[in-house]
C-alpha cells in the first residue's frame, strides 16, 4: 500500500469511527440518544416528542438494526436508567403498534414484557423499563401517554 493510500485508510477509519454528537447527546455505536433523566427531565409523552424535536430528533426507535438496539439496551442498563419513554405508540388505533418512523413494532418481539402490552385504550405510549423480578432485563410496557416518565431522544430520527 503506497503512503498516499495509507493516509486515506486512516482518515476513512477516523471518519467512520469519529461519530460527533451534538451537545447534551451522548454517543452509543453509531448513533446519538439524549438521557433526559441526565437532566432531571420527565414529561408526557407528547411532551417529551415536542423536546426531543426541538434538538433535531425524535424518541428513540428500535429494530432496523438489532445490534444498535442491542448497544443502547446494555448502555441503559449500564448506566442504571430508570424507566422512559420510547418512540411507538398505538394511540392511532388500538392494538396497533408503530414506532414513530411509521414502521410496525414487531408485537413478537421478546423486548415486550410477559403478556404486554395489556393496557388497554387508555394505554397507548410505550416504556422501557427495567424488569428486575425473574427476568432480569429491559422490556416494553404500554404506559399511559400524559403521565410523566423521563425519556430518550435518538438524534436523526425522521417522524411520519
Ligand atoms: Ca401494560
Ligand atoms: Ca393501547
Amino acid at each position: 500500500m503506497g503512503f498516499k493510500s495509507f493516509l486515506l485508510l486512516l482518515t476513512t477509519i477516523a471518519a467512520v469511527q469519529g461519530v460527533t454528537c451534538p451537545n447534551y447527546f451522548d454517543q452509543v455505536g453509531e448513533n446519538c440518544y439524549y438521557f433526559s433523566q441526565d437532566y432531571g427531565d420527565s414529561r408526557s409523552w407528547d411532551s417529551a416528542r415536542t423536546y426531543c424535536q426541538s434538538l433535531e430528533s425524535d424518541l428513540a426507535v428500535f429494530g432496523i438494526d438489532c445490534a444498535d438496539t442491542d448497544r443502547l439496551i446494555k448502555h441503559i442498563i449500564r448506566e442504571d436508567y430508570a424507566t422512559m419513554w420510547v418512540g411507538a405508540s398505538d394511540e392511532a388505533q388500538e392494538n396497533f403498534w408503530v414506532w414513530i418512523d411509521g414502521r410496525p413494532v414487531d408485537m413478537k418481539s421478546k423486548l415486550w414484557y410477559y403478556n404486554e402490552p395489556d393496557s388497554g385504550s387508555s394505554y397507548d405510549c410505550a416504556l422501557l423499563r427495567f424488569n428486575s423480578g425473574v427476568h432480569r432485563r429491559l422490556t416494553l410496557y404500554d404506559g399511559s401517554c400524559s403521565s410523566s416518565y423521563y425519556y430518550v431522544c435518538e438524534y436523526g430520527v425522521h417522524s411520519k
